[in-house]
């Protein structure tokens, strides 16, 4: 049973004019250093919440893998399927909550803000000592794994070295706006105009990157930073599921020069294949999204030939 006295934001996305318009991220508070937030960085403190399914998630999925942070960091991982309770912790060994025992993701919500009423949405940072939320926005919580959880992380890696950060976080408004959030826009317009917008913004952009992706091996160089990733989650979802779910009809990413061997490279980027489940994303958006999708049929897997060589360490 879902708990009673509560009403969440379920169900059909939300649109204005028929452009789907994403709720802004509730929990802002960050982990810090010296603990001046409130949020000290600790070992064995912090927990996240996620879906395999979704792309925001999934960023943090990656970002903790990529540093060596699972032991200072624990993480446990909703049903793919969210009926009209919401995110489900089906408690079958596979998505169970062994730190608060919650049945419902939105557990954690109103055992915060006891009126939440808003969207109960995954990535969440949770903290243990208080009990409370520290941030439910992925990325942020990205950008707190790789700076200030770096020094408990058994291998820490650069995603946003200072000497870069302009270029990261201009490439990365762009790459959310067109293509992250894109896909949503073409997938959850209700008017025939907002869509083809949605999908000609998208492509532009996807037809941008796989022309710089020409002379770069990586967005920003010879190694993957955070936009790479950031692009990277909605790249291995786009022909399983945006192409043909959301309608993003114009090309699939294996009909790209550069971007499909891109796509690969970090695919098999050590660690990120395990990360990536086709069946938690397929049954995710196909089942969930009942209004774009009434009958829930998942549609098959297309061929992905994710591990052939993608020659791309030559450029
Ligand atoms: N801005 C948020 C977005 C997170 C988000 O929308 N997550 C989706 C899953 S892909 C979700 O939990 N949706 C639940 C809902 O909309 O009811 C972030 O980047 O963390």
């Amino acid at each position: 049973m879902a708990p009673e006295g509560h009403r969440f934001t379920i169900g059909a996305a939300e649109t204005r004019d028929g452009a789907f318009v994403r709720q802004e991220s509730r929990f802002r508070n960050w982990v810090t250093t010296d603990g001046s937030s409130g949020f000290a960085v600790a070992a064995g403190r912090y927990h996240l919440y996620v879906a395999r399914a979704c792309p925001w998630a999934h960023r943090t999925i990656i970002g903790r893998m990529l540093m060596g942070l699972q032991d200072a960091i624990s993480i446990s991982y909703v049903d793919p399927i969210r009926d009209d309770r919401g995110w489900v912790f089906t408690g079958d060994g596979r998505y169970e909550d062994p730190i608060n025992g919650f049945e419902f993701l939105s557990q954690a919500y109103t055992a915060v803000e006891p009126g939440f009423g808003d969207r109960v949405t995954v990535p969440v940072l949770w903290d243990r000592a208080h009990e409370t939320i520290v941030n439910n926005e992925s990325s942020e919580i990205l950008r707190m794994l790789s700076t200030v959880f770096a020094p408990l992380a058994s291998h820490p890696v650069e995603l946003y070295p200072a000497a870069l950060a302009g270029q990261i976080d201009e490439l990365n408004a762009r790459i959310y706006e067109h293509v992250n959030n894109g896909v949503y826009q073409a997938g959850f317009a209700t008017s025939q105009r907002v869509y083809e917008h949605a999908v000609l913004e998208l492509f532009a952009m996807l037809d941008e990157l796989d022309l710089r992706l020409l002379n770069t091996r990586f967005l920003l160089g010879s190694q993957p930073l955070e936009s790479d990733w950031r692009l990277f989650t909605t790249l291995i979802r786009f022909d399983a599921v945006y192409q043909i779910h959301f309608k993003c009809s114009i090309r699939k990413i294996t009909e790209y020069p550069n971007l499909w061997p891109y796509l690969r490279d970090l695919y098999q980027w050590p660690g990120v294949a395990d990360t990536v489940s086709f069946s938690e994303i397929r049954d995710h958006y196909y089942r969930t999204h009942v209004e774009i999708n009434p009958h829930g049929i998942v549609a098959v897997m297309p061929a992905l030939e994710l591990d052939a060589p993608h020659h791309r360490q030559r450029i």
